[in-house]
């Protein structure tokens, strides 16, 4: 099979009239129109109005090419589309070429009667998605989250373009993959899957092949003829050939592939290349983990487990869910994608979840997640809404999933597939108006079209209805005790976050709350006079309607009122940081019973206050660091009792109030671990009253408690514990916590002061300090740790990225 790809030459006309620009492809009109400066960014401001208004339009993508010999010599000429974003006609040389529908779809179109030599003209119209959704609403109601544009169910294009609770509407256009001429002699590769199975310590490989032949018999003389052969090459680089077309084979000593955190990421380079007459007609390349990996579900006292197994062992998932990196389409790269899940392994993930509101990432995502041993959870597109099943519908979803399960199924870090993200929670709950025949179309899509589809296709990898879920058929969707669980009562509730404990979740896949991003990166979206967190401006990047109140009400309840705009930013973003951090400590106490910690979110598409832990330009947030303590190997965490717990009221005093200490440690690690905590009950200036050690053994996988310490004289305005666990001399996780809310705690001034030395901060606190902040000029350092706590004296950080220039310092007693 040869291959032409057509990424030169390429314009872009709205509505087909007037001044072309020059266009990128892969790419988007957005992109293009941004490059040629005929559109604002629409990221500053409000400009988001004018580009979504921009959508009205249909858009023209042009271009001119020669045909290259070998392809126009093929037998079979096809047009493959890795990506038409959405509504397309394309056109060869003038004459009709085929028609696209769905964004998440590979087209491939014959195109040899209509392909010449030289001066091709290939021309891709795209019709208005806005003005499309609308029509459809018109004439069948589909509803789901209010934050998107009606209509949107009724394409097949990221749901989130059209908006969500952190997304602007912006439902970008274009040719966003890339765009080739096969020409394929006398056959190819149509589907190639690789099978697993264990058997004594070895792995036992099968080899599924499909090929496509061109006109059978007439071409490719005889069947007899073709064959493959498979080359596996071991992560050592050992290469062993496999000749005429192995059905299996039998590897022995598989150096296997682990997740983050339990071992190697283990790689073995799969090449097959299909002969005909022993002359080279395809190749498919890819790599593979030698692993096993499913849901572990057992009925116990609870109700029933709900766990990641991986080569046998129940691991605790620990991640974030991921959202599309970038509304403007164009803008993702390999690059970027790297960097954001480097970021989530420097914060010990070992897990991501890919969210259905959004796009099927690309196959560097997967490559990557294999390569760093980032387990996927991948839904499957579909979110927060109702469909129409109708003939075309289900015909197209089926197309779009087989496309995307091929391109897949292979890698090493797929966990499950999902369904979709909360539709059946969200049906049973009758939080949307539906018709009953949707509400039986959603069992009908997700619990018979795609298992189907995945039984033909991926048999091996476990599959999942929905999430949240108990296992489909509207049975307590998001019920605690089975299956997994999305928790918004902390955030969404307003309750607050010592709710959390009351909860033994078996799964939690999603929970979260919001926080502002770093000033610089709001800096870039607004003029000085929009830095005010309820201004048009900041309101308009804000897009859960009830969030400010709601980080507003919790800001109350937890420190003083910030007096300036970047204290409370700061000040967000410890609540947010402190919140997930008081859940999934608890959960990892609870580990056996619960199994998972996915909080949401990870990312943004935007510059826009949410969720996510790093925000829009890669900035992290408070959480991101307070993840990489809270998801540590092994966390010495500590469950206290004091106001928050309680309840307490200043105006009820006095409050029977119980003061107490209890320390766990969760070792998430293979090995048994012998441990020693250190613990200190100190005065508010960092001086010991009281000092104490304590040895515990911890078995592998498993999360030990000490005893409950009372401390009934502690005073608790004035004074805090400072804990620490070591393995030796090695210090593995530490904290400190008070019994009081910060708001009424006395701080002292720890008098911050920071110094450089070679690739180290060297930061001085004359008192205790919480929460200690170190930023750059650029606020774009990122460190080996950052709001962490000190007892006074001195901690060093390494810098892993940006200059140590304009350093600015503070802590939670700067929060006044
Ligand atoms: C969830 C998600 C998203 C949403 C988030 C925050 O339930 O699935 O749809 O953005 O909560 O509200």
């Amino acid at each position: 099979m040869v291959t032409q790809e057509i990424c030169d030459n390429w314009h872009l006309w709205i509505d087909g009239e007037g001044e072309a620009v020059p266009a990128a492809v892969p790419g988007s009109v957005y992109g293009d129109l941004l490059r040629a400066g005929r559109l604002e960014d629409p990221f500053y401001r409000d400009n988001e109005m004018q580009a979504l208004a921009l959508m009205e339009h249909d858009f023209v993508y042009r271009t001119t090419f020669d045909a290259q010999d070998d392809i126009l010599n093929s037998n079979k000429v096809c047009l493959r589309c890795e990506g038409l974003d959405t509504l397309a006609e394309l056109y060869l040389n003038g004459k009709f070429a085929g028609r696209g529908e769905n964004m998440h779809r590979t087209y491939e179109f014959s195109v040899k009667e209509l392909l010449k030599a030289k001066g091709n003209v290939l021309e891709i119209r795209f019709a208005s998605p806005t003005k499309y959704i609308e029509a459809c609403y018109e004439q069948s109601e589909t509803n789901g989250s209010a934050e998107c544009m009606r209509g949107f169910p009724q394409i097949r294009k990221a749901h989130c373009m059209f908006g969500w609770d952190w997304g602007p509407r912006l439902p970008d256009a274009g040719i966003w993959k890339p765009i080739s001429l096969l020409g394929i002699q006398k056959a190819r590769f149509e589907s190639v899957y690789i099978r697993q199975t264990r058997e004594d310590g070895n792995v036992h490989l099968k080899f599924e092949i499909k090929t496509d032949q061109c006109g059978e018999n007439d071409t490719c003389e005889k069947r007899e003829a073709m064959k493959y052969r498979v080359s596996i090459e071991s992560p050592m680089g050992e290469v062993t050939v496999l000749e005429d077309s192995p059905k299996e084979c039998l590897i022995s000593e598989p150096m296997l592939w682990w997740p983050h955190g339990y071992g190697e990421q283990n790689l073995y380079k799969i090449r097959m290349e299909l002969l005909c007459n022993d002359c080279l007609e395809d190749v498919w390349e890819k790599r593979i983990g030698l692993r096993t990996m499913t849901i572990h579900q057992e009925k116990d006292i609870y109700g029933e487990s709900f766990a990641h197994e991986v080569n046998g062992v129940q691991i605790f998932a620990m991640g974030a869910d991921y959202i599309p990196e970038d509304n403007i389409l164009g803008r993702v790269n390999r690059e970027r994608t790297r960097k954001l899940l480097e970021d989530c392994i420097a914060a010990n993930f070992n897990c991501i979840r890919v969210w259905g509101g959004g796009y099927y990432p690309s196959d560097d995502f997967y490559d990557i997640c294999d390569e760093l041993g980032l387990l996927v959870w991948q839904d499957c597109m579909f979110a927060c809404c109702l469909y129409d099943l109708t003939e075309d519908f289900d015909e197209n979803i089926r197309a779009e999933l087989r496309d995307n399960i091929r391109r897949i199924r292979h890698h090493a870090s797929l966990g499950l597939w999902c369904g979709n993200n909360e539709i059946e929670m969200l049906v049973e709950r009758g939080e949307y108006r539906f018709t009953p025949r949707q509400k039986a179309d959603a069992i009908k899509i997700f619990e018979y079209i795609i298992p189907q589809v995945m039984k033909e296709e991926d048999p091996d990898t476990f599959y999942w209805p929905s999430s949240p879920s108990s296992g489909g058929g509207y049975d307590e969707p998001n019920g605690p005790d089975r299956g997994d669980t999305h928790y918004w009562d902390v955030w969404h509730g307003n309750k607050p976050f010592t709710e959390y404990r009351k909860f033994f979740f078996r799964y939690l896949s999603e929970f979260g709350f919001q926080s502002f991003p770093l000033e610089k990166t709001i800096e870039e979206f607004t003029l000085p006079k929009d830095r005010n967190i309820f201004s048009y401006i900041m309101e308009k990047h804000q897009r859960n309607g009830a969030a400010n109140g709601k980080i507003m009400n919790y800001m109350y309840q937890t420190y003083l009122y910030p007096t300036s705009f970047s204290v409370l930013l700061y000040a967000s973003q410890l609540l947010q940081a402190d919140a997930i951090k008081y859940g999934v400590e608890h959960f990892r106490r609870n580990r056996g019973r619960c199994m998972g910690a996915i909080y949401w979110q990870l990312n943004d598409c935007w510059p826009v206050a949410s969720w996510a832990s790093i925000d829009y330009f890669g900035r992290w947030k408070a959480l991101h660091y307070y993840a990489k303590r809270f998801f540590a190997p092994i966390l010495l965490s500590c469950a206290e009792e004091g106001v928050l717990t309680q309840g307490a009221n200043v105006n009820e005093q006095p409050f029977p109030l119980k003061k107490s200490i209890h320390f766990n440690v969760s070792n998430e690690t293979r090995e048994d671990r012998e441990l020693r905590i250190v613990w200190s009950l100190r005065k508010n200036d960092g001086s010991v009253k009281r000092e104490e050690e304590e040895t515990v053994t911890v078995p592998a996988l498993a999360s030990v408690w000490t005893e409950e310490i009372l401390l009934p004289d502690m005073e608790i305005r004035k004074e805090y514990i400072s804990y620490a666990l070591y393995d030796g001399q090695e210090l593995l996780s530490s904290s400190s916590l008070i019994l009081s809310v910060p708001k009424q705690f006395e701080y002292l001034d720890p008098e911050l002061s920071c110094r450089v030395e070679g690739d180290e901060l060297v930061v001085s606190a004359c008192v205790y300090a919480k929460s200690v902040e170190i930023l750059n000029d650029r606020e774009d350092m990122i460190l080996s740790d950052n709001y962490f706590d000190m007892d006074g004296g001195e901690k060093r950080v390494k810098i892993i990225f940006g200059q140590p220039e304009g350093i600015k310092l503070r802590s939670v007693y700067d929060i006044r």
